[in-house]
């Protein structure tokens, strides 16, 4: 029988790790703090930052410091290796600590933490991935050019046309996973880095059955830094999209010839 004096079991929200992967980034990193901390205020954050020359490091060190919570960590990581590793080591950071909600999130404020309760009662009411989403009804992008509209767009319907998939934004960035479908996927597997890295993990989320849920969100594009968008990165997610959807296809097709 349940204690009747027993609280209430606390929403899965209120174990939330936000990752803030920074790489440059120490003019855009306090105030996208300061707005996260606004919104969610109980709400854990890890910055993990890659040695950046600008010392964004030396910065995160100094808000966490400054917390009167103590809710922030940095991660200093020893140099660059790419977005999708700086994740893994938060995610991993994040499962060890037994958080519940492991978020993922940009720190030149393109992704805005006024949302991140949307997101998170969409975890609350049961969904394994949530995405904060640019293309679904509610969902715009600012301030970009017209080539960057193109690529978006382009990338997100050769996805979903090659892996078969009804996801609208499958390479947006900002993200809510419920750490026990996190933990079952198997992220010593994952190489992708760039974009690439965020199509990886939803395409393994979605084949050990976990479910995907879009939340609208105005993505505003970085007034300042740079962005670290690469050629490279680029050919990395068509390339690999490719060899996922021919790898389900061929899959499919031996399964018909068996029967
Ligand atoms: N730790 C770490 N963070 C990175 C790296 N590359 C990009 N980032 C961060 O990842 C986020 C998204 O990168 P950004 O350059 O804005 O990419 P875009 O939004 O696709 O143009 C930002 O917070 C960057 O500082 C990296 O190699 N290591
Ligand atoms: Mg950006």
């Amino acid at each position: 029988m349940t204690d009747p004096m027993a609280p209430p079991p606390a929403a899965a929200s209120a174990r939330t790790l936000v990752i803030i992967p920074t790489y440059d980034e120490r003019e855009n990193l306090p105030g996208v703090v300061e707005r996260l901390l606004a919104s969610a205020p109980d709400v854990a954050v890890l910055i993990a930052d890659d040695n950046s020359p600008d010392g964004t490091g030396e910065v995160a060190d100094r808000l966490a410091a400054d917390d009167p919570r103590g809710r922030i960590t940095v991660l200093h990581r020893a140099g660059k290796q790419g977005l999708g590793a700086a994740y893994i080591a938060g995610f991993r950071w994040g499962l060890e600590r037994g958080y519940s909600v492991l978020v993922e999130m940009d720190a030149d404020g393109s992704h805005p933490p006024e949302r991140l309760p949307a997101m998170l009662a969409e975890i609350d009411a049961g969904a394994d991935l949530v995405i904060g989403s640019r293309y679904v009804p509610g969902g715009s992008v600012e301030n970009w050019p017209w080539q960057r509209h193109v690529i978006s767009r382009g990338g997100n319907v050769y996805s979903r046309i090659m892996l078969g998939v009804g996801i609208k934004d499958i390479t947006a960035g900002f993200r809510a996973y419920r750490s026990e479908s996190l933990s079952r996927l198997d992220m010593d597997a994952i190489e992708s880095k760039g974009y690439c890295f965020q199509i990886d993990m939803t395409w393994r989320l979605l084949n050990t059955g976990g479910t995907v849920v879009e939340v609208p969100i105005t993505f505003t594009e970085r007034t300042v830094g740079h962005s670290k968008m690469s050629e490279s990165i680029f050919r990395e997610a068509a390339v690999n999209v490719a060899r996922w959807g021919w790898e389900k296809r061929r899959g499919q097709l031996r399964s018909l010839v068996r029967r």
